[in-house]
């Protein structure tokens, strides 16, 4: 009893006296930074040089840091410290003249695999529907919520009656289900696969199986199902189905409010077209007469939306208060649906002009048609898709290079900020598959680090990831379900100076958690829907960064580039883009290439080490056809 009190004594006094005064800080990603890539922290209020020491306690690397930037998100002055030579795997602390700001640095291969695998089983414990096993959701198993399919048409659809509607994805914090926001979801996680098809045949997260589905598609199926049930028979689509009003903090099961279909819009019909046609491409290899559903789905959607150009929603009925996901502009779902329906069939009737420089939100999804016609030479507007993508990415990447060294800028950090930086992060990528050029593949690994605690609040915006992460997000689930911990692998919205949930009395308000600077205007409380809730569309274009991180460090190139169109050379004479039977590679490298044949004898694009070569018949070769020894 003594020897322990004691202990306890000397401990505490020896936290008192060596307590360090020393106030600086260094900002790390705190899952950790992959050993070949290049690596990047930033320093607040140190002076000297910075010090990495190993497990073994000697200094691998010592690095002079930059000259420090102002940054006017945070108004801080910041130092960025470039730690690229540290290659070798291990944990180190991070030292300035001998005083440790952090011992949590990780240098490690298949960096956020975790991350990844996560981030998607996430859209799991999100299902509406069924119940959560607990050989599946461990300590996070829960009864199933919403079962009953029957659901009212409400009078703004314009029609009465009753329709089936179950399963897909609860959209946030809340329990309704969203066709907008489901569109740009459900086109980022598709698109992940779409991708990067032989890397995810074999990633795997524990979740329940559905035939002979990848994890990823058996995943992305639960919600194409309830989005196929949201189209009436003329072919429009219902916005949204919700309660009248948001439910209280209580389990899915214990939501028993009455379901209704409300509204039925141009924008997210198009949305669906969109997400329906692009799906149809992904599943025909598994499931042929799934892909000719989705595909009759998607042109019946397009018609209706091209014979309903304005039925916009944009504000809720009366009587009525979940989320509206308003818009007034359906154009951009428009130029999202004929796109993608091009693509699959091939039918230029559904060529839509139109690219865009900016990145898209479930508001304006033109940037998610930029990056399909960036890589389908088919389109009239190719180049300028690819123009505006490398246009914009140059500016990401001059961003990164100062300040606190992210793409995020004061103006980005609206609700939902994180999901601007994520699909930054992606847009770089996508400059990246079209150029393989080095700077564009780095800035979105910066827009990762951001994510992962590389940000002035010096957190993993990520729950269950990294020293510090959210523990009290606005997630009903979250809150209700009896479990300290939150369900792991959600992307928080993130700071944002709006303070939309700052009140008083009110149940769901916040105290003002306002700081004067964008990028720290943040509370993790159960209360802030504003900048601690959760949603779908915040977290795809997370997986999608991570998990195409790596799929590319794995070996694999987008599976475009194995069809040559990622750089612009294949022949446009092919009457459907879908089956291009020829491949070009960047410059000039020609072989015969068939979608869906055994892959082993193709020729294939493959990355290593950030270098782009051709594997064919387990030989590689270098773009000019030479072999590679
Ligand atoms: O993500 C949406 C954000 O862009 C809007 O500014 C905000 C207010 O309209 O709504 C957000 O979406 C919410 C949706 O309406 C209901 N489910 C939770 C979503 C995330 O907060």
């Amino acid at each position: 009893m003594f020897v322990k009190k004691f202990a306890f004594q000397s401990a505490a006094l020896a936290a008192f006296t060596l307590a360090p005064v020393f106030a600086a800080t260094a900002y790390i990603n705190e899952i950790g930074y992959r050993p070949g890539d290049s690596k990047e922290l930033a320093l607040v209020d140190a002076n000297g040089n910075v010090d990495f020491v190993n497990a073994a306690g000697q200094v691998a690397l010592s690095v002079t840091p930059k000259a420090a930037s102002f940054w006017d998100a945070s108004g801080q002055n910041v130092q960025l410290v470039d730690f690229s030579k540290l290659v070798e795997p291990g944990k180190y602390s991070v030292k300035v003249n001998g005083n440790e700001l952090r011992s949590d640095l990780v240098v490690k291969t298949k960096t956020y695999e975790d991350v990844v695998k996560a981030a998607l089983k996430w859209f799991y414990y999100q299902r509406a529907s069924m119940s959560l096993e607990e050989q599946y959701a461990g300590k996070w198993s829960r009864a199933a919520g919403h079962t009953n399919a029957t659901v009212e048409l409400h009078n703004s659809t314009g029609a009465s009656g009753t329709i089936n509607s179950t399963k897909g994805w609860y959209d946030a914090g809340d329990y309704g289900r969203y066709i907008v926001n489901s569109g740009i979801t459900t086109y980022t996680l598709l698109s992940l696969y779409e991708h990067f098809p032989e890397y995810f045949k074999t990633l795997k997260w524990n979740i329940p199986a559905d035939g002979s589905l990848p994890d990823l598609l058996a995943e992305i199926k639960w919600n194409l199902d309830w989005m196929l049930t949201m189209q009436a028979n003329d072919g429009g689509v219902y916005h949204k189905l919700t309660s009248l009003g948001f439910p209280g903090d209580v389990m899915p099961a214990q939501d028993n409010s009455k379901l209704y279909a409300i509204g039925k819009s141009t924008a997210g019909t198009f949305d669906f077209a969109a997400v329906m046609a692009l799906a149809s491409r992904v599943y025909k290899p598994f499931d042929a007469s799934y892909a000719t559903k989705c595909l009759d789905a998607a042109k019946k959607a397009y018609s209706w939306g091209l014979q309903n150009p304005n039925q916009n929603f944009t504000a809720n009925p009366s009587g009525v208060s979940t989320g509206a996901y308003e818009d007034s502009k359906p154009g951009d779902e428009k130029i999202f649906a004929g796109t993608e329906l091009f693509i699959t069939t091939g039918d230029a009737s559904y060529k839509q002009s139109g690219t865009t420089e900016y990145i898209s939100y479930w508001g304006d999804v033109t940037g998610l048609a930029t990056y399909e016609k960036a890589t389908h030479q088919a389109f009239g507007d190719a180049g300028e898709a690819k123009q505006k993508i490398l246009g914009t990415a140059d500016g990401f990447v001059k961003r990164a290079e100062s300040g606190f060294g992210v793409v995020m800028a004061k103006d980005d950090f609206v609700w939902g900020s994180n999901s601007t930086a994520a699909n930054q992060g992606v847009w770089l990528l996508h400059a990246y598959y079209l150029t393989g050029d080095e700077k564009y593949y780095n800035a979105a690994v910066k827009a990762l680090d951001y994510l992962l605690g590389k940000n002035p609040l010096d957190m993993s915006f990520v729950t269950g990831f990294g020293t510090k992460s959210p523990k009290m997000p606005h997630h009903r689930p979250s809150t209700s379900d009896n479990v300290d911990d939150p369900i792991p692998g959600m992307l928080v919205g993130g700071p944002q100076p709006g303070g939309e949930d700052v009140g008083s009395a009110a149940e769901w308000k916040c105290a003002d958690y306002r700081t004067g600077q964008a990028a720290t205007a943040y509370t993790d409380q159960r209360c802030s829907y504003a900048t601690n809730e959760v949603a779908i569309n915040w977290n795809a274009p997370l997986a999608y960064l991570a998990g195409a991180l790596e799929a590319l460090n794995a070996g694999y190139a987008p599976e475009f580039a194995v069809d040559g169109v990622a750089k612009g050379e294949l022949p446009t004479s092919s009457s459907s883009v879908a089956e291009s039977s020829s491949s070009q590679g960047p410059t000039g490298f020609t072989a015969p290439v068939e979608r869906d044949l055994v892959r082993e004898s193709q020729p294939r694009f493959r990355f290593d080490n950030h270098k782009l070569y051709v594997e064919m018949n387990g030989k590689r070769f270098d773009l000019k056809g030479e072999r590679i020894k």
